[in-house]
């Protein structure tokens, strides 16, 4: 069957705001993708399970403080000790689906506001309080720069007030109203970099039309990566 003859699988990243249904129609993804006789298998980050995922984990939980560039890095590198394992998946020929990469990393610590005040020297003597700069989206993709490059990036999109009908915010770090607004201003610049395969699904729909709408082009990514070396994020 030509869809195990020894070619290499795709990587499809689901990415979107809180609540816009990544979880669920990662799984419903690969389910149906098995079904149609393609090897297929879910992966998702954080990767709580890892020491790294672990620090992670306890992080987002709110049970311990790690300093903001550091655990940027912390989710990167959560991402980085996955790579032998995603090359190793895509060139035995499974399609792995992915629930949040470096995607989510890079939207959500930009929208960090940098905590602290700079002093700097006037021309005429003397020191000005100023605001440290935010978060650049240039400093933190850089960690990720090299990962395995997604063939196909899905950003499910929902408004915040749909989102809310989903049920009330949880109690883990960024779950809050304001934040995930500025997080989807971040998303919607990391979209204008046309050298990724970005599709927007509305992710307002049933279940069963958002899960059709990816399943379309995850079939379709999987024929086209087939023949092509899998390429470096950001690079
Ligand atoms: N984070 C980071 O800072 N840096 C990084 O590098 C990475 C992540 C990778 C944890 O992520 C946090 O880590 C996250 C980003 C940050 N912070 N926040 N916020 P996570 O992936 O563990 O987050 P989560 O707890 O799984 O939530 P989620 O991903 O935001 O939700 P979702 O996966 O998109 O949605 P869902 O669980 O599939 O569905 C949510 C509910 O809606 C559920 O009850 C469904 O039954 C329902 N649902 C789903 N689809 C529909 C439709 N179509 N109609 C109606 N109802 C629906
Ligand atoms: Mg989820």
């Amino acid at each position: 069957d030509w869809r195990m003859a020894g070619h290499r699988g795709a990587l499809i990243v689901l990415e979107g705001a809180d609540r816009a249904g990544k979880s669920t129609q990662a799984r419903r993804l690969v389910e149906a993708l098995r079904n149609q006789g393609y090897q297929a298998e879910g992966m998702r980050f954080p990767e709580r399970t890892t020491e790294i995922g672990r620090l992670v984990g306890s992080y987002l939980e709110k049970k311990s403080n790690i300093e903001d560039h550091t655990v940027h890095l912390l989710f990167s590198a959560n991402r980085w000790e996955h790579v032998p394992l995603i090359k190793e998946k895509l060139k035995s020929g499974i399609t792995l689906v992915v629930d949040r990469y470096a995607f989510s990393g890079v939207a959500f610590t930009s929208s960090k506001e940098v905590k602290g005040h700079l002093s700097v020297r006037c021309r005429h003597g003397g020191f000005k309080e100023t605001e440290l700069p935010n978060f650049s989206l240039h400093w933190c993709k850089q960690p990720d720069v090299g990962l395995p490059k997604p063939d196909l990036v899905v950003f499910l999109n929902i408004t915040p007030e749909e989102a809310s009908k989903r049920g009330d915010y949880g109690t883990e770090r960024y779950e809050t109203s304001d934040f995930q607004k500025k997080v989807q201003k971040r998303y919607a610049e990391l979209m204008d970099d046309k050298s990724l395969n970005w599709k927007v699904v509305d992710a307002a729909q049933s279940m069963e039309d958002v899960h059709n709408a990816i399943k379309q082009l995850s079939e379709a990514i999987i024929t086209e990566a087939r023949h092509q070396p899998v390429g470096k994020l950001w690079a």
